[in-house]
C-alpha cells in the first residue's frame, strides 16, 4: 500500500520498518477476519461464544458473521467506510466486528457509558456512516440518543439497532445471502479504537489488520491459549484489553470459547465461571479488589480458573498478593495501551515479578526508551518517561497532525505519558503517570476535556481536573472550578449542567470545589500538584456522590 492509497489521516509506519517487520514474520499479510475464518476451519464444531443461553460453534459463528456482511453490504457498506459501534457485551457484538472486518469497513469503537457528545464526536470525526448500537442499556436508550446525533451529523445515514429498533434498521435483518467482495488489504486501517486521552477532544487509534494480527497472535502464544480455553469477558467488550490481550480475539485465534458476561459483577461473573468452566478472565484493578472482597465467592466453584490478569491501572502490591489463594489460580499483570505497546508477566517469570512488576512487551522489536524531560535516556533502573515503538504500536493518531507533532518524537517512538523503571530483565514498573489523565478504576478521563465542558457554563471562570485517591477505583476526579461572582453556579448545578452537555456519567467530577483563583506555576501553567495535595485535604464536601458512577 502506498501512502496515498492509505486512509486519509493513517499515519503509516516509515517503509523500512514496514519491510522489517514483514521480513522478520510478524507481519503475514492475512487480515482479521481471514484468521478467524482459518481458526473456524480447523475448529468448526467447538464452542466459540456463549452470550446468555445462546451458544456458537465456530462454523455457526462464521457463517452468521457472513450473512450479516452481506447484510451490511446491501446497506451500501463497503472498504473503509466507519461504521460507529457501540454495545454492551452481547454475541451481536462480535457478529457486527467481525462482519465489518470481512468487508474492510472501519468499526469505530464506543464505549457503553459514553453519551451524545462523545458519539457525535467519533460520527463527526471520522464521518461515520452507519451506528450499530443496542435498544436500551443501562437505562439509556441508545436509539434516541443516536437520532440525536444523526439529527445533527447527515454523514450518519443508517442506525443499525440490536433488540427493538422501532421505526430504525434491526440488527436481525441483516442476515443474508450472497457472495462477498475480496477481503481487505491487510496493511489497511482495520478499525478506530479509542484512546484514554489527555487532550480537550477524544483521540482515535487506527489500527491496521496487519499490527493487530501481530500483537493478538504472540499475545495468544504468550498467555498459553489453545482450543481448550475459556475466557470469560467482563470487561467492556470493544476496550482495547478483552478485545486483544489476549481477549476474544486470542481466544478465537487459539480456538477457544469466549463467554460474555453482561456485567463484571462478582456472584454473575463467578456463577459464570463455575457453569461454564472458565479458565481465564481479565479485570481491572477495582474490579479484582471488588471480587476478592466478595462475600459470595465461597459459594462458587472457581477451580476451572487458572489466570486471573488485572491491568489497566496500578495495581497495588499488597492486593497482587492476595489473587492467588483468593482465587487459586496464578495472576498476570497486564500494562498496555490501545494506541499499542502491551507487557505481560509472563507464566515462566519469577514468582515475585508478578506481584511488584507489569511485565514486559510483547515482542523483540518493541522499543523502549525511559527518558527525562529533555528525552534524554535515564540511568538503567532510574524512573523516567516511557517512550515506544515497534510492529504494533501507531506513528500517529487519526487526523491529528498538530497532536501528533507532541505525541510523538520525531523518530516516531509514542510518548505514553507513564512513568516507569526499568527492571534489569527488561520488566517494566509503572510508578505514576505525566499525561493530564484521571485512571478512574481503568477509566481514562482525560482533565482537558472535562475542563472544556466546565468553561462552557457562564458562570464558570476556570477550572481544572485532578486526581484524588480512591480506595476502590484507586483514583477519582476531582473539579476545581473558579466561578464568577456575578454569576456563581452551585456545585450541584454543575453537575447538571454536564449531564445535560451529554458527557459519560464516568467523567462526571466526584467532587467539585470552589476557590478564588488556581494556582499557577511559576511558568503560568496551572499547578495541578498543588491542586492533587489540596484534595488530599479536607474538603468542604459541597458535591453530592456522583450520579451513575460505575467501576
Ligand atoms: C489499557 O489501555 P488504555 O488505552 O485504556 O489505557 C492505557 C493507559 C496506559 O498508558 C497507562 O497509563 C494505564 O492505562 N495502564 C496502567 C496499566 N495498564 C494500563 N497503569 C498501571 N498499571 C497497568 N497495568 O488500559 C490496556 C490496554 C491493553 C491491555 C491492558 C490495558
Amino acid at each position: 500500500m502506498s501512502v496515498d492509497e492509505a486512509l486519509p489521516g493513517f499515519v503509516p509506519w516509515p517503509s523500512e520498518f514496514a519491510q522489517r517487520y514483514r521480513a522478520l514474520g510478524y507481519w503475514t499479510g492475512v487480515d482479521l477476519y481471514a484468521d478467524f475464518a482459518a481458526s473456524a476451519a480447523r475448529h468448526p464444531q467447538r464452542t466459540a461464544l456463549v452470550c446468555g443461553e445462546r451458544r456458537w460453534r465456530y462454523a455457526e459463528l462464521a457463517r452468521d458473521a457472513e450473512r450479516v456482511a452481506v447484510g451490511l453490504r446491501a446497506l451500501g457498506l463497503g472498504p473503509r467506510d466507519r461504521v460507529l459501534v457501540q454495545l454492551p457485551n452481547v454475541a451481536e457484538f462480535y457478529l457486527a466486528v467481525l462482519a465489518l472486518l470481512r468487508i474492510g469497513a472501519l468499526p469505530v469503537f464506543a464505549l457503553p457509558a459514553h453519551r451524545r457528545a462523545e458519539l457525535a464526536y467519533f460520527v463527526e470525526h471520522t464521518q461515520a456512516r452507519a451506528a450499530i448500537v443496542a435498544d436500551m442499556e443501562a437505562g439509556c436508550d441508545h436509539r434516541a440518543l443516536l437520532r440525536d446525533v444523526a439529527a445533527a451529523q447527515p454523514c450518519l445515514r443508517e442506525i443499525v439497532v440490536v433488540g427493538d429498533a422501532q421505526e430504525l434498521r434491526p440488527f436481525a435483518s441483516l442476515y443474508g445471502d450472497g457472495s462477498l467482495p475480496p477481503p481487505p488489504d491487510a496493511s489497511e486501517v482495520a478499525f478506530l479504537q479509542l484512546s484514554g486521552g489527555s487532550t480537550g477532544v477524544p483521540k482515535l487509534i487506527p489500527r491496521s489488520h496487519d499490527d493487530y494480527l501481530y500483537s493478538v497472535r504472540e499475545s495468544a502464544r504468550i498467555c498459553g491459549l489453545g482450543p481448550e480455553s475459556v475466557y470469560l469477558c467482563a470487561l467492556p467488550a470493544a476496550h482495547n484489553f478483552p478485545m486483544s490481550s489476549p481477549g476474544a480475539l486470542g481466544v478465537f485465534h487459539a480456538g477457544g470459547c469466549v463467554v460474555l458476561a453482561r456485567s463484571a459483577e462478582p456472584a454473575a461473573c463467578f456463577a459464570l465461571i463455575e457453569r461454564e468452566r472458565a479458565t481465564l478472565t481479565a479485570l481491572v484493578p477495582a474490579l479484582a479488589l471488588a471480587w476478592l472482597e466478595s462475600r459470595q465467592r465461597a459459594r462458587y466453584d472457581l477451580s476451572s480458573l487458572r489466570v486471573l490478569q488485572v491491568g489497566g491501572a496500578h495495581l497495588a502490591e499488597d492486593v497482587a498478593r492476595r489473587i492467588p489463594d483468593a482465587f487459586g489460580c496464578r495472576l498476570q499483570q497486564v500494562f498496555g495501551m490501545a494506541e499499542g505497546l502491551v507487557n505481560y508477566t509472563r507464566n515462566e517469570d519469577a514468582e515475585e515479578l508478578a506481584y511488584i512488576s507489569q511485565g514486559r512487551p510483547i515482542s523483540a522489536a518493541d522499543e523502549i526508551r525511559v527518558v527525562d524531560d529533555e528525552d534524554r535516556d535515564v540511568a538503567p533502573g532510574e524512573v523516567g518517561h516511557l517512550l515506544t515503538r515497534g510492529p504494533y504500536t501507531i506513528r500517529g493518531y487519526y487526523r491529528a497532525p498538530a497532536h501528533n507533532t507532541q505525541a510523538f518524537t520525531a523518530d516516531g517512538y509514542y510518548r505514553t505519558g507513564d512513568r516507569v523503571r526499568r527492571l534489569p530483565g527488561g520488566h517494566l514498573q509503572v510508578v505514576g503517570r505525566a499525561k493530564d489523565q484521571i485512571n478512574r478504576g481503568g477509566e481514562k478521563i482525560a482533565a482537558a476535556e472535562v475542563e472544556s465542558h466546565l468553561l462552557a457554563h457562564p458562570g464558570v471562570f476556570d477550572a481544572a481536573l485532578v486526581a484524588m485517591p480512591d480506595r476502590w477505583l484507586g483514583e477519582k476526579a476531582c473539579a476545581w472550578v473558579v466561578a464568577r461572582e456575578t454569576a456563581a453556579p452551585s456545585a450541584r448545578e454543575l453537575q447538571r449542567f454536564l449531564r445535560e452537555r451529554g458527557i459519560a456519567a464516568y467523567k462526571l467530577p466526584d467532587r467539585i470545589e470552589f476557590l478564588d483563583r488556581l494556582p499557577r506555576t511559576a511558568v503560568g501553567k496551572v499547578d495541578k500538584r498543588a491542586l492533587q495535595a489540596r484534595a488530599l485535604g479536607p474538603l468542604t464536601g459541597t458535591v453530592p456522590p456522583t450520579p451513575g458512577a460505575s467501576a
